[in-house]
C-alpha cells in the first residue's frame, strides 16, 4: 500500500528535484539534473506528472532553436516513461527584469514584457497538454509601503489576468489557472498573500471561472495560519484547482520541507480531508498530489531521490492511516460525540421563516443557556488523542 503507482497522480516540480542547493549564504551544492534523468528517475519512483517553469526546462537567454530542443527532449522522455505534464508556469521572479515584479512592477514596460512571456508559455503548456497553469507571483509585492501603490497593483494584476484569460478562450485552449498565494519570501511582503486574499480577489476577475488556487502548505503556515482549514475554504469555494505539498515547521523561512517533515498532524488532517472529506467519504479532490519541497542542500543525488519517494511515500502513509482512523468505531463513537455531523445540519428547520424562529420559544426564552455550563462536553480532546494514536500506528 506504501508503494507509489502512478494512479496516486503524484507529480513535482522540475525545480524541485532540481534543486541545487544554492541559497543566500551558499552556491550549489549538487551539479544539474537533466531534464531526461528528472523524468526517467520519477517514472521508476511511481510518480505520474512532471510540472516545470518555462526557465526550468530551458534558460531565459535560450535562442528559439534551444527552446525547442529541450522542449523536444522532453517530449521524447514523456513519451518512453508514460510521465504526464498535468500543469506548468512562467519563471517571473528570477531574471533582474523582474526585480520589481511581472505583471504589477511600476515600470510599465516590465509588465508589458511580462505578459508576452507569459503568452508564449501558455502556448508551450497547451502544446504540451497541461491542463492546469499555477501563477505564484513571488516578485509581485515589495518591502516599502510608500513605493508600491497597492490599489493600482491589484488592479494591473487584475488587467493581466483578464487578458490571460481572454488568449486561452479565444485560443480554445483548455487551461484553468490556478494562483498561489505567499505572504513574503522573496519579497517582504507579496500581493494575495493567503488563500483567503486569493478567492476575494478572484471573484473580481472577468472570467472568474477560469481561475482557482494553488495552495501550499509552508506558504499559509509561514503566516501562521491552519493549512487543513484553508483547503477547506478553497473546496468550499469550489476554487481548489491544484496544491503544492511540503513541510514547513512555524512561521520562519520557507523551508520546503519533505510533505510530513513539518507539521505532521496538519499533514494527517490534510490527507484525511482531501482523501475522505468528499461525497460519500470519497475524496474531496482529484487533482495532482503535487509536491514542491526541496531536497535539503546536504543531500546528494541519492538523497534527492530518497527525499522524492519520502514525498509519495509518507502521503500514501498518512492516507492509510486516516483510512483506519475513519473505519475504528472508537472514532466513529468520539465523532459522533463532538457532534462533528451534526454541525452539517442546517441551523433551521426545512421551510422555517425567521418569524418562526422568533417565535419558538425552545429556541431562546425556554433555552437552558446557564444549563449549559455544567452540560457535558465535546470530547474533542479525545478525538484528537485517537487521531495521534492511529497517526502514531498505535491503533
Ligand atoms: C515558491 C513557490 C514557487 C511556485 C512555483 C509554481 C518556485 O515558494 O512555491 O516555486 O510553487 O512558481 O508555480
Ligand atoms: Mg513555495
Ligand atoms: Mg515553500
Ligand atoms: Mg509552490
Amino acid at each position: 500500500a506504501v508503494t507509489p503507482t502512478p494512479a496516486d497522480k503524484f507529480s513535482f516540480g522540475l525545480w524541485t528535484i532540481g534543486w541545487v542547493g544554492q541559497d543566500q549564504f551558499g552556491a550549489p551544492s549538487r551539479e544539474p539534473l537533466d531534464v531526461v534523468e528528472a523524468v526517467t528517475k520519477l517514472a521508476e519512483l511511481g510518480a505520474y506528472g512532471l510540472t516545470f517553469h518555462d526557465n526550468d526546462l530551458f534558460p531565459f537567454e535560450a535562442t528559439d532553436a534551444e527552446r525547442t530542443a529541450q522542449i523536444d527532449r522532453l517530449k521524447v522522455v514523456l513519451a518512453d516513461t508514460g510521465v504526464v505534464v498535468p500543469m506548468i508556469t512562467t519563471n517571473l521572479f528570477s531574471h533582474p527584469v523582474f526585480k520589481d515584479g511581472g505583471f504589477t512592477s511600476n515600470d510599465r514596460a516590465v509588465r508589458r514584457f511580462a505578459l508576452r512571456k507569459v503568452i508564449r508559455n501558455l502556448d508551450l503548456a497547451a502544446e504540451v497538454g497541461a491542463q492546469t497553469f499555477v501563477m505564484w507571483g513571488g516578485r509581485e509585492g515589495g518591502e516599502y509601503d510608500h513605493a508600491k501603490d497597492v490599489r493600482s497593483a491589484l488592479a494591473r494584476y487584475r488587467e493581466a489576468v483578464n487578458l490571460l484569460a481572454d488568449y486561452v478562450t479565444d485560443q480554445g485552449y483548455d487551461l484553468k489557472f490556478a494562483i498561489e498565494p505567499k505572504p513574503n519570501e522573496p519579497r517582504g511582503d507579496i500581493l494575495l498573500p493567503t488563500v483567503g486574499h486569493a478567492l476575494a480577489f478572484i471573484e473580481t476577475l472577468d472570467r472568474s471561472e477560469l481561475f482557482g488556487v494553488n495552495p501550499e502548505v509552508g506558504h499559509e503556515q509561514m503566516a501562521g495560519l491552519n493549512f487543513t482549514h484553508a483547503i477547506a475554504q478553497a473546496l468550499d469555494a469550489g476554487k481548489l484547482f491544484h496544491i503544492d505539498l511540503n513541510g514547513q515547521r512555524s512561521i520562519k523561512y520557507d523551508q520546503d520541507l519533505v510533505f510530513g517533515h513539518g507539521d505532521l498532524q496538519n499533514a494527517f488532517s490534510l490527507v484525511d480531508l482531501l482523501e475522505n472529506g468528499g461525497p460519500d467519504g470519497g475524496p474531496a479532490y482529484d487533482g495532482p498530489r503535487h509536491f514542491d519541497y526541496k531536497p535539503s542542500r546536504t543531500e546528494d543525488y541519492a538523497g534527492v531521490w530518497e527525499s522524492a519517494r519520502a514525498n509519495m511515500v509518507t502521503y500514501l502513509l498518512l492516507k492509510e492511516r486516516a483510512k483506519a482512523f475513519r473505519a475504528d468505531p472508537e472514532v466513529q463513537q468520539a465523532l459522533a460525540d463532538a457532534k462533528v455531523a451534526e454541525l452539517a445540519q442546517p441551523t433551521l428547520n426545512e421551510g422555517e421563516s425567521y418569524q418562526d424562529l422568533v417565535a419558538d420559544r425552545s429556541s431562546y426564552e425556554d433555552f437552558d443557556a446557564a444549563g449549559y455550563h455544567n452540560a457535558r462536553g465535546f470530547g474533542f480532546v479525545r478525538l484528537q488523542q485517537l487521531a495521534l494514536e492511529h497517526l502514531l500506528g498505535a491503533r
